[in-house]
């Protein structure tokens, strides 16, 4: 085997492994809530949507990690998926249902989530279902505590 050629197996076989441990979760729309409300992931890990009819996901922008990505489904997309490579904690709504609470978050990454305290910050700032949003951030830390996370 030329050198390069050893350097592109290992380069396939760290992807390969990489692939191998970055896990899906599944998120359901349930009526008027997400199951599970908040998802624990790893870095690269893929969240997709699913039970989606009459349902869409889009991410609060300024309640996920600095430099991630923000999401948006079509209404009805069951399947839809991202994939979140940024440690920290992201807020996403149903926009036909966050007014009774179909407000979800993720956590991305095995410690507390960097950016907590702007999440708690950026609440004030959230012009629909702010309390509905509030509820959710709050029942997001009380899993944080309960996994000794915070
Ligand atoms: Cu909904």
């Amino acid at each position: 085997m030329h050198s390069t050629q050893k350097l592109c197996a290992v380069a396939l076989f760290a992807l390969a492994i990489q692939a191998a441990s970055a896990e899906e979760h599944i998120v359901q729309a349930v009526i008027d809530h997400w199951q599970p409300q908040t998802t624990f992931a790893k870095p690269g890990d893929t969240i997709k949507f699913m039970n989606m009819t009459g349902h869409d996901t889009q991410s609060y922008d300024t309640m996920i990690p600095d430099g991630a990505k923000p999401w948006r489904s079509e209404l009805g997309q069951t399947g839809f998926s991202v994939t979140l490579d940024k440690e920290g904690a992201y807020l996403f709504r149903c926009n036909p249902h966050v007014s009774m609470g179909m407000v979800g978050a993720v956590v991305v990454g095995d410690k507390s989530p960097p950016n907590l305290s702007k999440i708690e910050a950026e609440v004030a700032n959230v012009k629909l279902a702010q309390n509905m949003v509030n509820r959710a951030v709050k029942k997001m830390k009380q899993e944080l505590e309960q996994k000794g996370m915070k």
